[in-house]
């Protein structure tokens, strides 16, 4: 079994320090910092008949984030604000998601990953909730969910997607036609109208090692920079952000030279997806190996 790795939940903290919030300010908006999430301490004595017939790791703990991270983000979305939710791992999203559907009903998904994250308590390999997510939100036909950007699936998740029908955008698939004409299918796909809410669920482990190494999964040949960038770029001109997550960087990992292109990295994709200008103007990036 990988050993866990610790680190993951400062990541928040350190794009706060790194002046994410004031990023976001620069751009004309009203941000409010919700701080992290207080979640009470969970007795697990109290579930000990649930803890112990599962391999799934911190299953109690991560319930009780999933509920309370859902209900605040319903609130904020009753609210018409723009949520933005920093991991941790990508297993914050079952609460995310939960959370603005139930708000949002016509909502659709952009899921930006190296890894499909949809496995279950009984596929699962590694009794990690962050590779499971999905598994959890996805009911009847998800013709309203897309990947982007994956490279690394277990054979069960191949099998669970393909049966379910969703669209699912490799890298391969990037490197043959290139990602503009990737962001729109994907787009047709979910958002034909233009009049759904989308919520962005922003893995850094989509991007390559060399842009962000600071994450727990890393998987080589991943999206450019300018990728990754232009997914932010397209996604701010529909016009159509409701609600975003960007999860996995782990300051416990890698130099301080890695840590900051990291973070910067990760404070450009989000700023670029809230509508600061990129330098890509127009043209997509070029399809590359
Ligand atoms: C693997 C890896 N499919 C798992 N998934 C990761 O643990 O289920 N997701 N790293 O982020
Ligand atoms: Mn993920
Ligand atoms: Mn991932
Ligand atoms: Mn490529």
């Amino acid at each position: 079994m990988v050993r866990p790795r610790k680190g993951v939940e400062e990541g928040p903290e350190y794009l706060r320090k790194y002046g994410l919030v004031s990023g976001i300010k620069e751009l004309g908006y009203k941000v409010t910092d919700c701080g992290d999430l207080k979640v009470h301490p969970v007795n697990s004595e109290n579930y000990k008949y649930i803890t112990s017939c599962t391999s799934v790791k911190n299953s109690v703990e991560c319930g009780s984030v999933a509920e309370k991270l859902s209900q605040e983000i319903a609130k904020y979305t009753k609210e018409r604000k723009l949520t933005v939710t920093l991991g941790g791992d990508h297993s914050i999203s079952v609460g995310t998601v939960f959370g603005h559907a139930s708000v949002r009903k016509n909502m659709c998904l952009l899921w930006i990953d190296a890894h499909m994250d949809i496995n279950t308590p009984l596929t699962t390999r590694t009794g990690n909730l962050h590779g499971m997510p999905l598994s959890m939100l996805i009911k009847g036909v998800p013709e309203n969910v897309a990947y982007i950007g994956l490279r690394d699936v277990d054979p069960a998740e191949r099998e669970i997607s393909e049966k379910l029908g969703i669209a699912a955008y490799s890298i391969d698939d990037i490197d043959k036609v290139g990602i503009g004409e990737i962001m729109q299918r994907a787009l047709e796909r979910i958002n034909p109208e233009g009049d759904r809410p989308i919520h962005v669920s922003y893995d850094i482990d989509s991007l390559d090692p060399k842009e962000t190494p600071c994450t727990g999964t890393p998987v080589k040949g991943g999206l450019t920079l300018d990728e990754g960038i232009y997914i932010s770029q397209i996604v701010a001109q529909t016009g159509c952000l409701s609600a975003v997550d960007v999860v996995e960087f782990n300051p416990a990992i890698g130099n301080d030279e890695q840590v900051i292109r990291t973070a910067s990295n990760t404070m450009k994709l989000i700023t670029i997806l809230l509508g600061q200008e990129s330098h890509l103007k127009h043209a997509p990036p070029p399809p590359v190996d």
